[in-house]
C-alpha cells in the first residue's frame, strides 16, 4: 500500500456528544454528504449518555476537588474515548473549547491527512480537568467567542476538513486555489 489510505479508506471522524441529533442534517447535505456517500469521509456520532452509569444517564457533576457550577464528568467521557480507542489506540482526541488553538485553513489541511480523529464536544460550564489531562491530545477553538456547546465547532471542523480530502471537490472548485 505505497500511497497510504488515499485509494481505499475514508477519513474517519468519531464524535462524542450529548446531542447526537444536532449532527443529522448538517451531515446530510451538500459537499459533506457527497463525501460520505462516495466513501471518502465517515462520521460516527456517539451519544455520551450511553456511557453513563446511573439510571438518569448523567454526564455532569460538581467539579472534582471543588469549585462552583457543574462540569461534564470524567468517567463517561473516559469510557466513550476508550471504547473508540479500541479500534485504533492512536486516534487523535480533539476537544472543542474556547481556550483551544485557533482553527485555521492550515489546521484543516493537516487534519485531512489523519486516518481517524475523535471530536469531543463539551457542554455546561466545562469539563472535569482530568479529561484534559488523561484523554485530550489537542484543543481547538473556532473563534474568540463562547457557545453553548462544542457541537457547532465540531461541525465546522468536519466541514472544513471534508472539502480538503482529495477527490471531494471537483477540479473547477479545487481546494488549493481558494483564497480567503
Ligand atoms: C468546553 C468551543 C466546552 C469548555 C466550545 C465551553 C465555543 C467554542 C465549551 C467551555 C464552546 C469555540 C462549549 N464554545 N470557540 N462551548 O470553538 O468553557
Amino acid at each position: 500500500r505505497p500511497f497510504g489510505r488515499r485509494e481505499e479508506k475514508a477519513l474517519i471522524f468519531e464524535v462524542i456528544t450529548i446531542f447526537p441529533r444536532m449532527f443529522d442534517s448538517p451531515l446530510a447535505e451538500g459537499v459533506v454528504r457527497k463525501a460520505i456517500d462516495r466513501g471518502l469521509l465517515t462520521v460516527g456520532v456517539h451519544d455520551l449518555r450511553d456511557h453513563a452509569d446511573d439510571p438518569h444517564r448523567s454526564t455532569d457533576d460538581y467539579p472534582y476537588g471543588g469549585g462552583g457550577g457543574m462540569v461534564m464528568t470524567a468517567e463517561p467521557i473516559g469510557r466513550a474515548v476508550e471504547t473508540l480507542h479500541n479500534g485504533d489506540p492512536r486516534a487523535k482526541v480533539i476537544f472543542l473549547t474556547p481556550q483551544g488553538r485557533p482553527w485555521t485553513q492550515e489546521g484543516a489541511r493537516a487534519l485531512a491527512r489523519e486516518d481517524r480523529v475523535i471530536l469531543l464536544c463539551g457542554r455546561y460550564e466545562g469539563v472535569d480537568e482530568r479529561v484534559r489531562e488523561i484523554y485530550v491530545d489537542e484543543e481547538i477553538s473556532i473563534g474568540d467567542y463562547v457557545l453553548t456547546g462544542g457541537e457547532l465547532p465540531a461541525l465546522v471542523v468536519i466541514d472544513a476538513v471534508a472539502r480538503m480530502i482529495p477527490g471531494v471537490l471537483g477540479c473547477a472548485e479545487s481546494a488549493e486555489e481558494d483564497s480567503f
